[in-house]
């Protein structure tokens, strides 16, 4: 043993000398590990020398997180329900027994997903610091030799690896898609929700387990007079029994008001580099982090555009003077051209976008109820509405709305945009805004709407 002093044999759970479950082969099995310890292993062990590492400053990166990881996964996980599963096009469509009780997305307040979506990518990014502050507090047990004492301790320590794991995978396949959105496909959407529920599992053991640790952590030192201490007053914290504190601390070069700060700082940061996707106004152009955020040239279509028309692949000819608007209903079938559109009820309704990737953005959009358009199909009272655009394939081909998301006064067929035609890449001709729903349903270059009659499948 190259620790100086008692380690872990004082946790009830602990290795020899004497425990009541440990006799016979497992307790020799334990104590053979302990004796072949892997080269390196000494070394490294003393070479983890920072006198701030300890239980008071992994309880306050820890408290951090306490608070904001539930609030990104429970955004998460109401996104996916924003989705509709009800209607297949939440992504993964099968999750098996982790399917959630399904309800239908709510239009109102109107920033609903713009809140759930902001929430969750910004939360995600700004705690990336204080993940990796944490990561640090502790990182040192990644290299203890034995790995483990017991068995309990092999569970407990098989926790950490999915939690571990779990974040840092969510973390990079979220931080890839909101760069380089859809490249995944279906392989992020399934990978990112799964990955969810392993490390949800883990984070809810993992605070089981040190919920106690981190009062009693957070207790032993007042947090504002730590704050108030200088380098040269920085001593380590006393042995503990999670073995955080290091064997040979070496001498202070930063304070825990340092090593909280730089997190802080550098949260913060992030913070200034994000929000502004999330805002509308001069915040946007702060958005540095990401490509999407950026201002879509000046004028009344000057926000952002997730797919240009010519990424879709829909031809100008499309949406020229030929475009029709075809709606089924149950027992009839409705062409309208452009202007036969314009000629009916114009209602304006101001609404944000939010995309998966998170940015969002409000808009005053001017067109046609789609409820007006459903009772014109004859299914004044729809089961669902299956929009399709012009595209030919893809994950945008089309998109079906719930009843409530059709009926809302505030949903549109919106043909135009503050105050002018919307753009070609916008959505010319015409295009479905609906309160609260999900930027990627907001179906552009429409083509049909299908109006199902409830007691339809
Ligand atoms: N037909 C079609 N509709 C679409 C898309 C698309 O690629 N094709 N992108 C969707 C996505 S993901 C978003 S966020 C919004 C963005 O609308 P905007 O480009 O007008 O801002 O349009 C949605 N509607
Ligand atoms: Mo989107």
């Amino acid at each position: 043993m190259s620790r100086s002093r008692p380690g872990p044999s004082t946790d009830p759970t602990g290795a020899p000398p004497a425990n009541a479950d440990d006799h016979g082969a497992p307790r020799r099995f334990w104590r053979a590990l302990d004796r072949h310890r892997p080269p390196g292993v000494d070394t490294l062990d003393r070479s983890w020398r920072s006198p701030l590492r300890g239980p008071w400053l992994t309880a306050v990166y820890g408290s951090v997180l306490l608070v904001g990881l539930p609030l990104v996964i429970i955004t998460g996980l109401l996104d996916y329900a924003a989705y509709g599963p009800r209607f297949g096009q939440a992504f993964p469509h099968d999750v098996g027994w982790l399917r959630l009780p399904t309800f239908d997305w709510p239009t109102r307040p109107s920033w609903l997903f713009r809140v759930t979506q902001g929430l969750h990518v910004t939360l995600g990014i700004v705690l990336i610091p204080v993940v990796l502050g944490k990561l640090w507090s502790v990182i040192p047990k990644l290299f203890n030799w034995p790995p483990a004492r017991s068995l309990a301790q092999v569970l407990e320590r098989l926790t950490l690896l999915l939690l571990v794991g779990g974040i840092l995978f969510q973390i990079a396949t979220g931080l890839l898609n909101i760069q380089y959105a859809y490249l995944f496909g279906f392989d992020f959407y399934t990978a990112h929700y799964f990955g969810g529920w392993v490390f949800i599992g883990a984070f809810v053991a993992h605070v089981v387990l040190k919920l106690p640790r981190l009062v009693t952590a957070l207790r032993s030192r007042p947090f504002g007079a730590e704050l108030r201490t200088p380098v040269a007053a920085t001593h380590p914290e006393p042995p503990d029994p999670d073995d955080l504190v290091a064997a040979r601390p070496g001498p202070a070069t930063v304070s825990r008001r340092g090593a909280v700060g730089l997190v802080g700082g550098a949260t913060l940061l992030l913070a200034a580099l994000t929000v502004g996707q999330t805002l509308d106004g001069p915040l946007r152009h702060t958005a540095l982090l990401l490509p999407r955020g950026r201002d879509n040239g000046p004028g009344p279509n000057g926000f952002p555009v997730n797919r240009t028309v010519a990424a879709a692949g829909v031809r100008p000819e499309e949406t020229g003077s030929g475009w029709r608007l075809t709606l089924r209903g149950a027992d009839r079938t409705v062409t309208l051209d452009r202007p036969g559109l314009l000629a009916m009820a114009q209602h304006t309704a101001a609404l944000p976008i939010a995309c998966v990737e998170g940015w969002s953005t409000r808009q005053t959009w001017t067109g046609v109820r789609l409820r007006d358009l459903a009772a014109l199909a004859g299914v004044a009272d729809p089961a669902s509405a299956r929009v399709s655009s012009l595209e030919k394939a893809g994950l945008f081909r089309e998109a079906v709305l719930a009843p409530n998301q059709v009926l809302d006064p505030d949903s549109l067929l919106a043909l135009r945009v503050n105050g002018v035609d919307l753009s070609p890449d916008h959505g010319f001709p015409a295009r479905v805004i609906v309160p609260a729903l999900p930027g990627v349903h907001c179906t552009k270059w429409v083509a049909e709407i299908d109006f199902r009659v409830r007691g339809d499948d």
